[in-house]
């Protein structure tokens, strides 16, 4: 019963994403009756998307986890946490005992990058497991934007960001902000900020699509999908015979030559010819970039799941650095952190990985990067039996990963996969220790892991806005509870799990950040600076240049297959956040994983709007709804992920369809077919 008396607000953010927009929450007794923007925050100005607002509702979800559950012979049983530690303790060492330490593995994926404290003991536990078996959602994400920093700086953790203060000609490459909010630079109030943008000189939104970003746009450039490459060989190529900043190259870049090289035959008629561009439009785009001297350019999950994805990532960069745009006003910086300080502890690292480490075992020809082994390769990991236990932190890889029926069944098979989550999914239901963890709302938290995606040097801090409901345990405890059994310490030196508090924690990270926890906590959302130039080009890059042309990226360029004639794309969806259905609109409707295709395509294949559709591609086929759409480009149709049915991962494959220097998966840019399901 609601109890009107304890009414309270609390201000807080909300964490389902980067955009982290300032809320003020409504409580009643220990019900969450309101979520509202917080008009008072500097970054997201009272602005919430229909997720944040429905933060209520999903908290008090019906499938909401409450109890620890053991699985024994009749499947999932509620148990005490003491129970259910105690046996993934002895089954973990069991594991260890017989197979070895990298046969216990973590699969810390999306939500965990918003549970400062929970991703952070993860990481720890994993490290003092001493297991190499690590997975992260980056490698189904965005691998290449960490292949090209590290390639071109030295530095794999370099994130450009807009001048939004002085910039003038920024480019949206394969991202959607006004429904995403943004893809590694954080996005808050989008339709306000593409606005302003837009105000002070030109937005163009190069996409398939005509998205909701692109109809906000100056220029929309509705580009054939995994193309943009050669956009940007065209750009880097004209930019470099007329509009090149001569200086900036000289002195802060080495291997022009080498690009100039490596780009030479994408001329405008090459270009129109991959891309689908008219000339006139390749050439007005040469020139808009001219006139503005220097860019702001950012590429989106439309890129970084494409084929394409390492050259067309490297191409930007290296249009930044031609125009002189890189750590320049009116151009590009680079966040160092509120918290990381990347810029204090910037030393030249010679480190560029010119070639990729050898792989995992059971697929020496999938790299592993920055230590972790990508997602690709978990299947076979699990089927060859290197991989026995798995714990799951914040994912689901049955609608996330590739080849979906392979990962599910190679999911079952493990001898433990513990799963820490707050709903109920398709990967808490094949749990063998289910993990019910505390919610954002339960838990106070720090944006530790979107430090560098801000959209200026800050931090946010939260408390928990309510305790933590039923039997629920923030993820921290348990896994350091699960250590502390296994004899490993997952927190950090002086905390213990039984008596340490979530603040005790935040404050070790906190105060090694740009003040202290106790500052921030009072702030809740402390902006140091707007933005920070010249630190990368002075004490991060070696001899403080770029590096223009990476061999592994000239190859890669030099070998690019030819397109396919017809393929799917990828696209969010307003209301739903990947594989959870996160709210329903005003009069209850949902966002239906609808196929959106051009009516003239549709109507060439006898696919009537509305009908169903029979999606075929060489690793799988799925059955979708179809709606006209004729703001798809014509060759390419459109559908959104983490649904169980249908579910883009039966499309996805890591049997052929993975790139060799990052080890991505295919997820956009799919050679299909498509067939009308005959509905009589
Ligand atoms: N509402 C909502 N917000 C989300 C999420 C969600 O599921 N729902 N997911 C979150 C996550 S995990 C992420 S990673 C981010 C992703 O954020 P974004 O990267 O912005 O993702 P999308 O909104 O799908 O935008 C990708 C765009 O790329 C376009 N595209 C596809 N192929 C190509 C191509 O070859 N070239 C070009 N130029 N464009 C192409 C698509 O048409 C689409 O408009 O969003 C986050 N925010
Ligand atoms: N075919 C195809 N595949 C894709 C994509 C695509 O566009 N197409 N997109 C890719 C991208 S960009 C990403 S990021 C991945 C996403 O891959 P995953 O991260 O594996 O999938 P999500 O659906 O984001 O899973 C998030 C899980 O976290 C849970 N959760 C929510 N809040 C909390 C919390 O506070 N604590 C904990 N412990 N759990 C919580 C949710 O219930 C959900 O089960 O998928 C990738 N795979
Ligand atoms: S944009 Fe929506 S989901 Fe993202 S942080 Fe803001 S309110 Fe939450
Ligand atoms: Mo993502």
């Amino acid at each position: 019963m609601k109890d009107s008396s304890t009414t309270r607000t609390e201000r807080s953010f909300c964490r389902f994403c980067e955009a982290l927009c300032g809320i003020e929450v409504t409580i009643e007794g220990d019900t969450i009756v309101a979520v509202r923007g917080d008009r008072s925050d500097s970054l997201s100005h009272g602005y919430t998307c229909s997720k944040g607002r429905a933060l209520p509702q999903w908290h008090h979800r019906p499938d909401r986890l409450d109890s620890p559950g053991l699985r024994g012979s009749a499947g999932l049983v509620d148990v005490e946490w003491d129970e259910l530690l105690d046996d993934l303790s002895v089954r973990l060492q069991d594991v260890i005992d017989r197979h070895g330490r990298d046969a216990v593995g973590f699969y810390i994926a999306t939500a965990a990058a918003f549970d400062a404290n929970g991703r952070r003991t993860a990481e720890r536990l994993q490290r003092a497991l001493g297991t190499k078996s690590k997975y992260t959602a980056t490698s189904i994400d965005t691998p290449s934007k960490l292949l090209v920093s590290e390639l071109m700086s030295g530095h794999p953790g370099l994130v450009p960001a807009p001048d939004r203060e002085n910039g003038s000609l920024f480019l949206f490459f394969g991202t959607n902000p006004v429904v995403s909010h943004g893809h590694l630079n954080a996005f808050p109030d989008p339709v306000v900020t593409i606005r302003e943008l837009a105000s002070k000189g030109e937005v163009w939104v190069i996409d398939p699509r005509r998205t909701e970003t692109a109809r906000l746009a100056s220029r929309h450039v509705q580009i054939a999908p995994g193309s943009d490459f050669a956009l940007l060989a065209y750009l880097v190529r004209e930019l470099l015979a007329d509009g090149a900043d001569e200086q900036y190259l000289t002195n802060h870049a080495i291997g022009v030559a080498e690009l100039a090289s490596a780009v030479s035959d994408w001329d405008v008629d090459a270009a129109a010819t991959r891309t689908g561009l008219e000339r006139e439009d390749l050439e007005a785009f040469a020139e808009t970039i001219r006139k503005h001297g220097r860019i702001s350019g950012q590429t989106g999950t439309g890129v970084t799941m494409s084929a394409s994805a390492n050259i067309t990532e490297w191409l930007l960069w290296a249009l930044h650095i031609v125009t002189g745009s890189y750590d320049r006003t009116g151009g590009m910086w680079f966040n160092p952190g509120y918290l990381k300080r990347l810029d204090t502890r910037a030393t030249p690292s010679a480190s560029t990985q010119d070639q990729p480490v050898l792989g995992s075992n059971a697929r020496p020809d999938i790299p592993i990067r920055l230590g972790e082994i990508p997602c690709a390769a978990m299947a076979d990991e699990i089927e060859s039996g290197n991989l026995r236990a798995l714990i799951v932190v914040g994912g689901n890889p049955p609608t996330s990963f590739p080849d979906a029926t392979r990962i599910d069944a190679a999911l079952r098979s493990l001898e433990v996969l513990a799963v820490a989550d707050v709903v109920e999914t398709d990967t808490t239901r094949i749990a063998t220790h289910l993990l019910p963890v505390a919610g954002q709302l339960e838990r106070p938290d720090l944006s530790l892991y979107i430090d560098q995606f801000m959209p200026n040097v800050s931090t946010r801090y939260t408390p928990a806005v309510v305790s933590p409901a039923a039997n629920r345990r923030p993820l921290w405890r348990v896994l350091g509870e699960l250590g502390e059994r296994m004899g490993l310490a997952a927190l950090p030196e002086g905390l213990d799990p039984s008596s340490a508090t979530d603040d005790d924690l935040l404050a070790v990270v906190a105060d090694r950040g740009r003040s202290n926890l106790s500052h921030i906590a009072q702030a809740r959302l402390d902006i140091d600076e707007q933005s920070v130039f010249g630190w990368v080009r002075e004490r991060m890059l070696p001899d403080g240049r770029w590096r223009l042309a990476p061999q592994p990226l000239v190859d890669q360029l030099a070998k690019v297959a030819a397109p396919d004639p017809l393929v799917l794309i990828s696209r969010r969806q307003a209301r739903h956040l990947n594989s959870q259905m996160v709210t329903s609109g005003p009069n209850g409707q949902t966002d239906l994983p609808e196929l959106l295709i051009h009516p003239d395509d549709a109507t060439a294949s006898g696919i009537p709007d509305g009908g169903r559709v029979r999606v075929t591609a060489v690793a799988g086929f799925l059955v979708a709804h179809v709606r006209y759409d004729d703001g798809m480009v014509r060759g390419a149709v459109s559908l959104p992920h983490g649904f169980s049915v249908p579910n883009v991962s039966d499309l996805t494959t890591s049997d052929f369809d993975v790139d060799l220097l990052s080890g991505m998966v295919l997820q956009s840019g799919i050679a299909i077919s498509l067939d009308p399901v005959d509905e009589s």
